[in-house]
């Protein structure tokens, strides 16, 4: 372990070195890394025979199934500090934060990132931990009307009790500072969109009691986020509930539902599923509350997983991560829904900025900017989790 007086101050040993700080703690922890710093984390022989033994997926995709398509550059490489970038956000000072949840390998405590340019620097490190769980675990984020950064936490891999939370970061002049719990009782917070003064999130694992294969889009408002934690009621149809859906389960076992989220041009919000790839459409009532919902039928290639989404409104073209096959998928919702593929590897470890299972995707202009997130269930075309740790980037015509 370094010590240093002032985390984090250096940058290049953070990125290339993978080096932890440590601090000396005698209170209980509060945050994630003084209580990964606590736990006094020991790789032991029979944790690395079992990682041997059980690789994360020995089946994979068929070989052959699955083409190179496109040319996607590396932007970033992370150390393994920083294992599995994933959410996004365009800042108003058009710098883009990036999540960090660290799934793949929660031993390194989870952070947010800052994109500026072609530098990638730490922004929030010290991201409060949920107390049972003692995990901190960004997944998709966005800055509201009032300047400050929200973001959803994804607990639902520490545990299935309901332990997610949707967190506020205050930010003064760019610069983050207290971050506290807006809304608690999610099982799996998963994307984060602000539409005006509303703020929508996907719950991924959103059951009820009969429908253990539920997941939805809730929303809140602006000034009821300002009055104290919001508290959601678990498998029912809280009032904060827009939309639900209900995942079919195929061969990979996933039921992980609701998963991107943005809207299109005409204010309609688009969903897709992790563990089906179903597109959804929710149309709103002028009050904002649900008209309709709606499944997409799409023409050319069927999607088979969907993770991460953003929508150019400027041509109502979905682009969207299929996590599944190594892909990022275009969706032209003003030609039929036509699918074209932009950009696809077979399995990879990310070198040289293939895919390798993308996750998020943020347009800046004509920039396309992709988190790989390699962290694979079975039946993906990625089989395993491995450095490099990539961003990748594809500059569209
Ligand atoms: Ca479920
Ligand atoms: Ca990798
Ligand atoms: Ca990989």
């Amino acid at each position: 372990m370094l010590f240093s007086p002032k985390p984090f101050r250096q940058l290049l040993p953070l990125l290339m070195g993978g080096t932890l700080l440590a601090a000396c703690q005698s209170d209980p922890p509060t945050t994630e890394r003084e209580a990964v710093n606590k736990e006094a984390v020991v790789k032991t022989d029979a944790d690395t025979a079992k990682t041997a033994a059980e690789p994360a997926d020995t089946m994979g995709l068929p070989a052959g199934s699955v083409p190179t398509i496109g040319s996607p550059k590396l932007l970033f490489t992370l150390d393994d500090a920083h294992n599995t970038p994933d959410g996004l956000a365009l800042a108003p000072n058009g710098h883009l934060i990036l999540s960090v949840p660290n799934l793949a390998d929660n031993s390194q405590p989870a952070s947010l990132m800052e994109i500026d340019g072609n530098t990638l620097k730490p922004y929030a490190t010290n991201l409060p931990v949920e107390p049972t769980t003692q995990k901190a675990a960004p997944m998709d984020l966005a800055f509201g009307p009032d300047g400050n950064l929200y973001y959803a936490e994804n607990q639902y891999e520490n545990s299935k009790d309901f332990k997610s939370r949707l967190m506020r970061v205050e930010v003064k002049n760019g610069k983050p500072g207290a971050i506290t719990t807006v809304a608690d009782g999610f099982a799996l917070a998963n994307a984060v969109l602000w539409k005006g003064n509303t703020l929508y999130v996907t719950d991924s694992q959103w059951d009820l009691p009969d429908n253990d294969k539920g997941s939805a889009i809730l929303k809140f408002s602006l000034a009821e986020l300002g009055k104290g934690t919001v508290h959601l009621k678990p498998k029912t149809k809280d009032p904060h509930v827009l939309a639900m859906f209900s995942t079919t389960v195929n061969e990979t076992g996933v039921d992980n539902g609701a998963d991107g989220l943005d809207y299109d041009s005409q204010g309609n919000l688009y969903t897709g599923s992790f563990g089906d790839g179903k597109l959804y459409r929710v149309s709103l009532k002028p009050d904002g509350s649900l008209a309709k919902q709606e499944t997409l039928t799409l023409s050319g290639k069927q999607i088979p997983c969907v993770d991460g989404l953003i929508i150019d409104r400027a041509t109502d073209k979905i682009y969207l991560c299929n996590s599944r096959e190594n892909a990022i998928e275009v969706v032209d919702l003003r030609n039929g829904n036509k699918v074209t593929t932009l950009a696809q590897n077979p399995d990879t470890d990310g070198a040289g900025g293939k895919l390798d299972q993308p996750a998020e995707v943020l347009l800046k202009g004509k920039r396309l900017y992709i988190s790989d997130f390699d962290h694979p269930v079975k039946h993906f075309a990625n089989t395993k989790s491995d450095a490099p740790h990539t961003m990748s980037v594809i500059d569209l015509p």
